[in-house]
């Protein structure tokens, strides 16, 4: 399904007068406080989110998944419904790869389908957290980590196909994310499985060409009970920075235990010039990945305005940061929750965005808390979204994705075009 500029746009014009009363309200109080507004907007414009591939399906958890229906056959209608997204909202510009699920028969018939729709590959993932139909060794007890070379042999070959795919298909990046650990005390040496992953990460990170990165991500706990080989962002800091310059630490919101401080590891991440990607979710207890900012917008917000800091103050030389929604749809229509979640990270950063920087230093520099967390609070607590509107306006994007999305019946027509019964690969 393909949408037509032409009802965006008609959509966009019904809806502009109220718009326009609200936004300029917010730009007027915004412009008195001394922001540039057409600045923030067009960092707000500028500002996307990749969409993995294994989102756009219903999710569910190990008792049961109840699809919506209309879900993407195969790695062409995965393309289809992220252009749906982007062309909503202008910000989902990138779709990022799963290998083996979305290999590609053609590389050139994919590469212009995500042409068409304005779409480039975010980074490509790779998978030993399963075992395919047709290799040779089982990773129940480890891939990269494994007490056996020929295991390791497997899954590092593995890897450096999923950088083939990715290198043909214009991608710079792939994220690595392991299931390896224990499941018992006793059952495995932490520093060896460690030191073996080291070893299995920089074959693979040397095999990258130059202008590639790899993204180490982290995990405590799941689907390892007792052990996670890479558990934390510490280790994954160890490991990105003993292997060598193109290896990077990635956060996902959902891989902390609770009430760890998340923006914390994101301000020492970046400081160390080693934040190379961001999975963005909410979570009740751990991997939940519900939707962002779903149960703690104000930690969100406080982790965009590190993110934001880090990009502003970049001494480090922090490369770009691949900024993708890694979350799973219970009970939700995937792709209206993947709006409110790219709607809720760009809420916050408009947030972070419009944060009195110099002021808060002040305030810290002083040892003044209660002014600082007003500052913040502030801007917390300031309704963004007619910016967010402004951007998508700007962008020819909807004014106001979901109304439009359900207005549009966009479900309906891709249950009509796939069938009910439709399972996305992958899930
Ligand atoms: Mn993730």
């Amino acid at each position: 399904m393909r949408l037509k500029k032409d009802l965006i746009l008609d959509h966009n014009r019904k809806n502009e007068p109220k718009h326009r009363e609200y936004f300029n309200q917010l730009a007027d109080r915004l412009t008195g406080k001394g922001r540039d507004v057409d600045r923030i907007i067009q960092d707000i414009m500028t500002l996307q989110i990749a969409i993995p591939s294994w989102a756009l399906g219903s999710g569910g958890t190990r008792f049961g998944r109840f699809p919506e229906g209309g879900e993407p056959r195969n790695l062409q209608e995965k393309i289809e419904d992220v252009g749906l997204l982007h062309a909503l909202n202008r910000s989902s510009g990138s779709i990022s790869l799963h290998i083996p699920w979305d290999v590609p028969d053609n590389y050139v018939d994919i590469i212009s389908l995500a042409d068409s729709f304005d779409l480039k590959f975010d980074a490509v993932n790779s998978n030993t957290f399963q075992d395919q139909a047709d290799q040779k060794y089982s990773y129940k007890f480890g891939s990269l980590s494994h007490t056996d070379p020929g295991v390791r042999r497997q899954a590092i070959d593995h890897n450096k196909e999923v950088v083939d795919h990715g290198v043909r298909l214009g991608s710079e990046c792939i994220t690595v994310w392991l299931a390896d650990g224990s499941s018992y005390p006793g059952q495995q040496n932490f520093r060896k499985a460690l030191i073996r992953t080291k070893e299995s990460l920089s074959e693979i990170h040397d095999y990258l060409p130059e202008n590639w990165r790899m993204y180490v991500e982290y995990k405590p706990f799941e689907p390892s009970f007792y052990s996670m080989v890479i558990p934390d962002w510490g280790t994954s800091y160890y490991l990105s920075a003993s292997i060598g310059p193109k290896a990077y630490s990635l956060v996902d919101l959902g891989h902390h235990l609770p009430n760890t401080n998340i923006e914390q590891v994101v301000a020492i991440l970046m400081m160390t010039g080693k934040l190379g990607g961001f999975h963005f979710n909410d979570s009740k207890f751990a991997d939940d990945d519900l939707t962002v900012g779903a149960i703690k917008p104000y930690q969100l917000f406080l982790i965009l305005n590190e993110l934001v800091y880090g990009i502003v103050n970049n001494d480090s030389n922090n490369p770009p940061l691949a900024w993708m929604i890694d979350a799973s749809h219970n009970l939700k229509d995937p792709l209206e929750d993947l709006l409110q979640s790219v709607e809720a990270i760009k809420i916050a950063y408009a947030q972070a965005l419009i944060v009195d920087r110099d002021q808060l230093e002040s305030h810290r520099d002083h040892n003044d808390p209660v002014p600082a967390q007003e500052l913040l609070q502030d801007a917390f607590r300031t309704d963004v979204r007619p910016l967010l509107a402004e951007a998508r306006i700007r962008n020819q994007a909807s004014c106001d994705p979901i109304v439009f999305y359900r207005d549009l019946k966009i479900r309906k027509t891709l249950i009509e075009e796939r069938g009910v019964k439709t399972i996305a690969t992958g899930l």
